[in-house]
Protein backbone atom coordinates (compact mmCIF):
# COMPACT_ATOMS: atom_id res chain seq x y z
CA UNK A 1 0.00 0.00 0.00
CA UNK A 2 1.29 3.72 -0.60
CA UNK A 3 -0.33 6.36 0.79
CA UNK A 4 -0.88 9.19 -1.49
CA UNK A 5 -1.87 13.03 -0.68
CA UNK A 6 -4.36 14.54 -3.65
CA UNK A 7 -2.94 18.35 -4.24
CA UNK A 8 -4.04 21.04 -6.61
CA UNK A 9 -0.65 22.78 -7.79
CA UNK A 10 1.28 25.47 -7.11
CA UNK A 11 -1.25 28.42 -7.39
CA UNK A 12 -4.23 26.49 -6.91
CA UNK A 13 -3.80 25.31 -3.27
CA UNK A 14 -2.82 26.44 -0.38
CA UNK A 15 -1.24 23.64 0.64
CA UNK A 16 2.40 23.49 0.45
CA UNK A 17 4.36 20.39 -0.38
CA UNK A 18 6.71 21.66 2.39
CA UNK A 19 3.33 20.97 4.64
CA UNK A 20 2.53 17.38 3.01
CA UNK A 21 6.01 16.49 3.81
CA UNK A 22 5.61 16.62 6.98
CA UNK A 23 2.36 13.92 7.18
CA UNK A 24 4.13 10.35 7.68
CA UNK A 25 3.67 7.93 5.11
CA UNK A 26 2.75 10.02 2.09
CA UNK A 27 4.95 8.96 -1.28
CA UNK A 28 2.83 9.67 -4.07
CA UNK A 29 1.15 13.28 -4.80
CA UNK A 30 -2.26 12.91 -6.48
CA UNK A 31 -1.96 15.66 -8.97
CA UNK A 32 -3.36 16.75 -12.26
CA UNK A 33 -2.70 19.65 -15.32
CA UNK A 34 -6.37 21.66 -13.25
CA UNK A 35 -6.51 24.33 -15.71
CA UNK A 36 -7.58 21.72 -18.79
CA UNK A 37 -10.45 21.13 -20.53
CA UNK A 38 -11.73 18.41 -20.77
CA UNK A 39 -10.98 16.93 -24.15
CA UNK A 40 -7.62 18.98 -24.53
CA UNK A 41 -4.25 16.77 -24.62
CA UNK A 42 -1.92 17.36 -21.40
CA UNK A 43 1.38 18.00 -23.30
CA UNK A 44 4.96 16.90 -22.22
CA UNK A 45 5.49 19.99 -21.05
CA UNK A 46 3.18 20.71 -18.86
CA UNK A 47 3.08 17.37 -17.31
CA UNK A 48 7.34 18.34 -16.60
CA UNK A 49 6.52 21.53 -14.74
CA UNK A 50 4.43 19.50 -12.05
CA UNK A 51 7.70 16.82 -11.77
CA UNK A 52 10.01 19.52 -11.04
CA UNK A 53 7.81 20.82 -8.14
CA UNK A 54 7.63 17.66 -6.85
CA UNK A 55 11.27 16.55 -7.52
CA UNK A 56 12.66 18.47 -4.66
CA UNK A 57 10.51 16.35 -2.24
CA UNK A 58 11.11 13.04 -3.38
CA UNK A 59 7.15 12.34 -4.00
CA UNK A 60 6.61 10.67 -6.95
CA UNK A 61 3.29 11.81 -9.73
CA UNK A 62 2.15 7.87 -9.86
CA UNK A 63 -1.52 9.00 -9.88
CA UNK A 64 -3.84 11.26 -11.56
CA UNK A 65 -6.46 12.19 -10.47
CA UNK A 66 -7.87 13.23 -13.04
CA UNK A 67 -8.03 13.29 -16.65
CA UNK A 68 -11.34 14.50 -17.77
CA UNK A 69 -13.64 12.76 -20.26
CA UNK A 70 -15.47 14.90 -22.68
CA UNK A 71 -18.99 14.71 -22.89
CA UNK A 72 -19.04 14.47 -26.46
CA UNK A 73 -17.56 10.85 -25.24
CA UNK A 74 -20.22 9.82 -22.95
CA UNK A 75 -23.09 10.97 -25.10
CA UNK A 76 -21.42 9.46 -28.51
CA UNK A 77 -21.06 12.62 -30.36
CA UNK A 78 -19.82 13.71 -33.68
CA UNK A 79 -16.13 14.62 -31.53
CA UNK A 80 -15.98 11.65 -29.99
CA UNK A 81 -13.17 9.44 -31.70
CA UNK A 82 -10.89 12.90 -31.95
CA UNK A 83 -11.26 13.48 -28.35
CA UNK A 84 -10.57 9.69 -27.48
CA UNK A 85 -7.59 10.00 -29.58
CA UNK A 86 -6.70 12.93 -27.71
CA UNK A 87 -6.92 11.31 -24.35
CA UNK A 88 -4.68 8.45 -25.91
CA UNK A 89 -2.33 10.85 -26.58
CA UNK A 90 -2.42 12.26 -23.20
CA UNK A 91 -1.91 8.75 -21.93
CA UNK A 92 1.32 8.55 -23.85
CA UNK A 93 2.34 11.60 -22.24
CA UNK A 94 2.11 10.40 -19.06
CA UNK A 95 3.82 7.29 -19.03
CA UNK A 96 6.78 9.21 -20.04
CA UNK A 97 6.75 10.28 -16.40
CA UNK A 98 6.27 7.49 -14.73
CA UNK A 99 2.27 7.89 -14.05
CA UNK A 100 1.35 4.09 -13.43
CA UNK A 101 -2.62 5.01 -12.87
CA UNK A 102 -5.65 7.23 -14.31
CA UNK A 103 -8.45 8.09 -12.03
CA UNK A 104 -11.18 9.50 -14.10
CA UNK A 105 -15.15 9.21 -13.80
CA UNK A 106 -18.20 8.79 -16.44
CA UNK A 107 -20.61 11.14 -14.67
CA UNK A 108 -23.03 12.56 -16.86
CA UNK A 109 -22.68 16.74 -16.88
CA UNK A 110 -21.37 16.96 -12.64
CA UNK A 111 -18.60 15.30 -10.74
CA UNK A 112 -19.21 15.57 -7.38
CA UNK A 113 -22.54 17.05 -5.76
CA UNK A 114 -23.66 18.42 -2.68
CA UNK A 115 -26.07 21.12 -1.14
CA UNK A 116 -24.03 22.50 1.49
CA UNK A 117 -20.15 22.41 1.56
CA UNK A 118 -20.10 24.56 4.73
CA UNK A 119 -22.17 22.13 7.01
CA UNK A 120 -21.81 22.94 10.61
CA UNK A 121 -21.14 19.69 12.68
CA UNK A 122 -21.26 19.34 16.40
CA UNK A 123 -17.72 19.68 17.27
CA UNK A 124 -17.43 23.41 16.14
CA UNK A 125 -15.51 22.08 12.35
CA UNK A 126 -17.63 21.87 8.54
CA UNK A 127 -18.00 19.37 6.16
CA UNK A 128 -20.30 18.36 2.87
CA UNK A 129 -23.51 17.95 3.35
CA UNK A 130 -26.14 16.37 0.99
CA UNK A 131 -29.75 17.29 1.41
CA UNK A 132 -31.67 14.74 -0.77
CA UNK A 133 -34.70 17.37 -1.07
CA UNK A 134 -32.71 20.18 -2.63
CA UNK A 135 -31.52 18.03 -5.52
CA UNK A 136 -34.98 18.15 -6.98
CA UNK A 137 -35.43 19.49 -10.31
CA UNK A 138 -33.25 22.57 -10.60
CA UNK A 139 -29.79 21.58 -11.12
CA UNK A 140 -28.79 25.45 -12.00
CA UNK A 141 -29.43 26.45 -8.73
CA UNK A 142 -27.46 23.81 -7.17
CA UNK A 143 -24.52 24.94 -9.99
CA UNK A 144 -24.83 27.99 -8.76
CA UNK A 145 -24.57 27.21 -5.52
CA UNK A 146 -21.45 25.39 -5.95
CA UNK A 147 -19.82 27.84 -8.27
CA UNK A 148 -20.74 30.75 -5.95
CA UNK A 149 -17.71 28.81 -3.41
CA UNK A 150 -15.24 29.01 -5.49
CA UNK A 151 -12.99 31.65 -5.32
CA UNK A 152 -9.73 33.32 -5.85
CA UNK A 153 -9.95 31.55 -9.29
CA UNK A 154 -9.57 28.12 -7.61
CA UNK A 155 -12.40 26.30 -9.58
CA UNK A 156 -13.54 22.52 -8.77
CA UNK A 157 -12.45 19.64 -10.85
CA UNK A 158 -15.84 18.89 -13.21
CA UNK A 159 -17.00 22.37 -12.32
CA UNK A 160 -15.70 24.33 -14.98
CA UNK A 161 -17.53 27.59 -15.15
CA UNK A 162 -17.21 27.21 -19.03
CA UNK A 163 -19.38 24.26 -18.91
CA UNK A 164 -21.20 25.22 -16.44
CA UNK A 165 -22.77 28.10 -18.51
CA UNK A 166 -23.72 25.56 -21.29
CA UNK A 167 -26.00 23.91 -18.77
CA UNK A 168 -29.09 23.95 -21.15
CA UNK A 169 -27.01 22.88 -23.90
CA UNK A 170 -24.76 19.61 -22.00
CA UNK A 171 -28.43 18.60 -20.65
CA UNK A 172 -30.08 18.42 -24.06
CA UNK A 173 -26.74 16.56 -25.35
CA UNK A 174 -28.20 13.77 -22.27
CA UNK A 175 -31.64 13.91 -23.02
CA UNK A 176 -31.58 10.95 -25.39
CA UNK A 177 -28.57 8.92 -23.85
CA UNK A 178 -30.63 5.90 -21.55
CA UNK A 179 -28.53 4.14 -19.11
CA UNK A 180 -27.82 1.28 -21.36
CA UNK A 181 -26.85 3.59 -23.95
CA UNK A 182 -24.04 5.40 -21.65
CA UNK A 183 -22.82 2.19 -20.63
CA UNK A 184 -22.19 1.38 -24.02
CA UNK A 185 -20.06 4.79 -24.84
CA UNK A 186 -18.25 3.61 -21.36
CA UNK A 187 -17.57 0.42 -22.63
CA UNK A 188 -16.52 1.77 -26.34
CA UNK A 189 -14.01 3.88 -24.83
CA UNK A 190 -12.28 1.36 -22.70
CA UNK A 191 -11.74 -0.90 -25.30
CA UNK A 192 -10.51 2.08 -27.08
CA UNK A 193 -7.66 2.48 -24.72
CA UNK A 194 -6.95 -0.84 -22.97
CA UNK A 195 -4.16 -1.37 -25.77
CA UNK A 196 -2.62 1.75 -25.06
CA UNK A 197 -2.90 1.64 -21.53
CA UNK A 198 -1.14 -2.03 -21.57
CA UNK A 199 1.77 -0.67 -23.81
CA UNK A 200 2.10 2.26 -21.53
CA UNK A 201 1.63 0.59 -18.24
CA UNK A 202 -1.27 2.74 -16.87
CA UNK A 203 -4.15 1.67 -15.58
CA UNK A 204 -7.68 3.39 -16.28
CA UNK A 205 -9.30 3.50 -12.53
CA UNK A 206 -12.72 4.80 -12.76
CA UNK A 207 -14.30 6.85 -9.78
CA UNK A 208 -17.73 5.73 -8.62
CA UNK A 209 -20.66 8.51 -9.27
CA UNK A 210 -21.21 10.31 -6.01
CA UNK A 211 -23.69 10.41 -4.88
CA UNK A 212 -24.64 7.33 -6.39
CA UNK A 213 -28.03 7.52 -7.99
CA UNK A 214 -29.54 9.26 -10.78
CA UNK A 215 -29.80 13.48 -10.65
CA UNK A 216 -31.77 15.57 -12.18
CA UNK A 217 -32.73 12.62 -14.45
CA UNK A 218 -28.94 12.25 -15.55
CA UNK A 219 -28.28 8.33 -15.25
CA UNK A 220 -25.42 7.57 -13.20
CA UNK A 221 -23.46 4.05 -13.86
CA UNK A 222 -21.19 3.02 -10.85
CA UNK A 223 -23.47 3.49 -8.17
CA UNK A 224 -23.01 -0.36 -6.73
CA UNK A 225 -21.31 -3.64 -6.58
CA UNK A 226 -23.47 -4.89 -9.39
CA UNK A 227 -22.35 -1.89 -11.82
CA UNK A 228 -18.78 -2.91 -10.37
CA UNK A 229 -19.13 -6.56 -11.45
CA UNK A 230 -20.44 -5.33 -14.77
CA UNK A 231 -18.04 -2.81 -15.61
CA UNK A 232 -14.96 -5.09 -14.77
CA UNK A 233 -16.37 -8.09 -16.27
CA UNK A 234 -17.69 -5.84 -19.67
CA UNK A 235 -13.98 -4.85 -20.12
CA UNK A 236 -11.98 -8.09 -18.52
CA UNK A 237 -8.61 -6.72 -18.97
CA UNK A 238 -6.32 -5.86 -15.83
CA UNK A 239 -5.76 -2.30 -16.82
CA UNK A 240 -9.55 -1.92 -16.39
CA UNK A 241 -9.38 -1.19 -13.01
CA UNK A 242 -11.54 0.83 -10.02
CA UNK A 243 -10.47 4.22 -7.75
CA UNK A 244 -13.05 2.68 -5.07
CA UNK A 245 -14.35 5.45 -3.16
CA UNK A 246 -15.59 4.32 0.27
CA UNK A 247 -17.68 7.97 0.82
CA UNK A 248 -19.10 7.67 -3.12
CA UNK A 249 -20.56 4.34 -2.15
CA UNK A 250 -21.22 4.00 1.37
CA UNK A 251 -23.56 7.00 0.61
CA UNK A 252 -26.12 4.36 -0.23
CA UNK A 253 -26.41 2.88 3.06
CA UNK A 254 -27.41 -0.49 1.19
CA UNK A 255 -23.65 -0.75 -0.35
CA UNK A 256 -21.02 -2.84 1.67
CA UNK A 257 -17.51 -1.34 0.40
CA UNK A 258 -15.68 -4.08 2.21
CA UNK A 259 -17.21 -6.67 0.09
CA UNK A 260 -16.09 -4.76 -2.96
CA UNK A 261 -12.69 -5.10 -1.70
CA UNK A 262 -12.41 -8.25 -1.01
CA UNK A 263 -14.14 -9.06 -4.42
CA UNK A 264 -12.21 -7.05 -6.58
CA UNK A 265 -8.99 -6.45 -4.37
CA UNK A 266 -6.35 -7.35 -7.60
CA UNK A 267 -8.68 -4.80 -9.99
CA UNK A 268 -8.39 -1.79 -7.59
CA UNK A 269 -5.93 0.55 -8.47
CA UNK A 270 -6.50 3.60 -5.94
CA UNK A 271 -8.13 3.64 -2.99
CA UNK A 272 -10.45 6.99 -1.48
CA UNK A 273 -10.84 6.47 2.48
CA UNK A 274 -13.89 8.64 3.09
CA UNK A 275 -16.84 8.16 6.20
CA UNK A 276 -20.06 9.33 5.81
CA UNK A 277 -23.18 9.40 8.07
CA UNK A 278 -26.39 8.93 7.21
CA UNK A 279 -29.86 10.59 7.98
CA UNK A 280 -32.96 8.53 8.16
CA UNK A 281 -34.11 10.90 5.15
CA UNK A 282 -31.27 10.05 3.07
CA UNK A 283 -29.50 13.13 3.60
CA UNK A 284 -25.30 12.56 4.43
CA UNK A 285 -22.49 14.37 5.56
CA UNK A 286 -19.40 13.84 5.50
CA UNK A 287 -16.86 12.99 8.56
CA UNK A 288 -13.67 12.26 10.02
CA UNK A 289 -12.17 9.11 9.17
CA UNK A 290 -12.37 7.61 12.58
CA UNK A 291 -15.01 4.53 12.23
CA UNK A 292 -17.16 5.16 15.20
CA UNK A 293 -17.84 8.85 13.53
CA UNK A 294 -19.68 7.56 10.36
CA UNK A 295 -21.48 4.81 9.01
CA UNK A 296 -19.47 3.84 6.02
CA UNK A 297 -17.43 1.00 8.11
CA UNK A 298 -13.89 2.37 7.69
CA UNK A 299 -12.23 -0.51 10.12
CA UNK A 300 -13.74 -3.42 8.08
CA UNK A 301 -12.52 -1.81 5.04
CA UNK A 302 -8.79 -1.11 5.86
CA UNK A 303 -8.61 -5.11 7.20
CA UNK A 304 -10.30 -5.39 4.03
CA UNK A 305 -7.51 -4.37 1.60
CA UNK A 306 -5.07 -5.22 4.68
CA UNK A 307 -5.87 -8.97 4.03
CA UNK A 308 -5.93 -8.89 0.35
CA UNK A 309 -2.55 -7.64 0.39
CA UNK A 310 -3.19 -4.48 -1.69
CA UNK A 311 -0.08 -3.08 -2.61
CA UNK A 312 -2.19 -0.24 -4.67
CA UNK A 313 -2.03 3.53 -4.08
CA UNK A 314 -4.42 4.79 -1.18
CA UNK A 315 -5.53 8.66 -0.42
CA UNK A 316 -7.71 10.03 2.93
CA UNK A 317 -10.59 11.46 0.71
CA UNK A 318 -12.66 14.32 1.67
CA UNK A 319 -12.04 15.56 5.28
CA UNK A 320 -13.77 18.34 7.26
CA UNK A 321 -12.72 21.64 7.55
CA UNK A 322 -11.00 22.29 11.22
CA UNK A 323 -9.11 24.54 13.17
CA UNK A 324 -10.31 27.82 11.07
CA UNK A 325 -8.65 26.69 7.99
CA UNK A 326 -9.05 28.79 4.73
CA UNK A 327 -8.78 25.38 2.49
CA UNK A 328 -10.95 23.76 -0.84
CA UNK A 329 -13.94 22.41 0.16
CA UNK A 330 -13.16 18.62 1.45
CA UNK A 331 -9.46 19.31 1.00
CA UNK A 332 -7.83 20.55 3.85
CA UNK A 333 -4.93 19.35 4.89
CA UNK A 334 -5.64 19.34 9.06
CA UNK A 335 -8.34 16.41 8.55
CA UNK A 336 -6.94 14.68 5.44
CA UNK A 337 -3.84 14.11 7.37
CA UNK A 338 -5.35 12.65 10.89
CA UNK A 339 -7.07 10.77 8.17
CA UNK A 340 -3.80 9.33 6.80
CA UNK A 341 -2.60 8.75 10.34
CA UNK A 342 -5.78 7.01 11.44
CA UNK A 343 -5.17 4.48 8.10
CA UNK A 344 -1.59 3.78 8.79
CA UNK A 345 -2.04 3.51 12.42
CA UNK A 346 -5.10 0.45 11.30
CA UNK A 347 -2.19 -0.46 8.82
CA UNK A 348 0.43 -0.73 11.01
CA UNK A 349 -1.14 -2.64 13.93
CA UNK A 350 -2.65 -5.14 11.59
CA UNK A 351 0.91 -5.62 10.01
CA UNK A 352 2.00 -6.44 13.85
CA UNK A 353 -1.16 -8.50 14.47
CA UNK A 354 -0.02 -10.41 11.36
CA UNK A 355 3.70 -10.48 12.69
CA UNK A 356 3.10 -11.98 16.04
CA UNK A 357 0.66 -14.77 14.96
CA UNK A 358 3.37 -16.26 12.56
C1 LIG B 1 -14.07 13.73 -5.51
C2 LIG B 1 -14.18 13.70 -7.02
O1 LIG B 1 -14.58 11.82 -4.41
C3 LIG B 1 -13.69 12.48 -4.84
O2 LIG B 1 -12.55 12.11 -4.70
O3 LIG B 1 -13.43 14.79 -4.97
O4 LIG B 1 -14.18 14.97 -7.51
C4 LIG B 1 -13.17 12.86 -7.76
O5 LIG B 1 -11.92 13.45 -7.72
C5 LIG B 1 -13.54 12.66 -9.21
O6 LIG B 1 -14.86 12.30 -9.35
C6 LIG B 1 -12.65 11.63 -9.87
O7 LIG B 1 -12.79 11.68 -11.25
MN1 LIG C 1 -13.41 9.85 -3.93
Amino acid sequence: MQIGFRWYGEGNDNIKLSDIKQIPGVTSIVWALHDKMPGVVWEEAEIAKVQKALEPYGFNMDVVESVNIHDDIKTASEGRDEYIANYIQTIRNLSKFGVKVICYNFMPVFDWTRTDLHYPLEDGSTAMYYEKGKIQDDPKQMADYILSKQKDGMSFPGWEPERMARLDELFAAYKNVSKEQLWENLIYFLKKLMPVCRECNIKMAIHPDDPPWDIFGLPRLIVDAAAVDRLLTAVDDPFNCLTLCSGSFSANPNNDVAAIVRKHANRIAFAHIRNVRHYPNGDFVEVSHRDCDGHTGILEIIRAYHESGFDGYIRPDHGRHIWNEDCRPGYGLYDRAMGIMYILGCWDMLDKLKEVQR
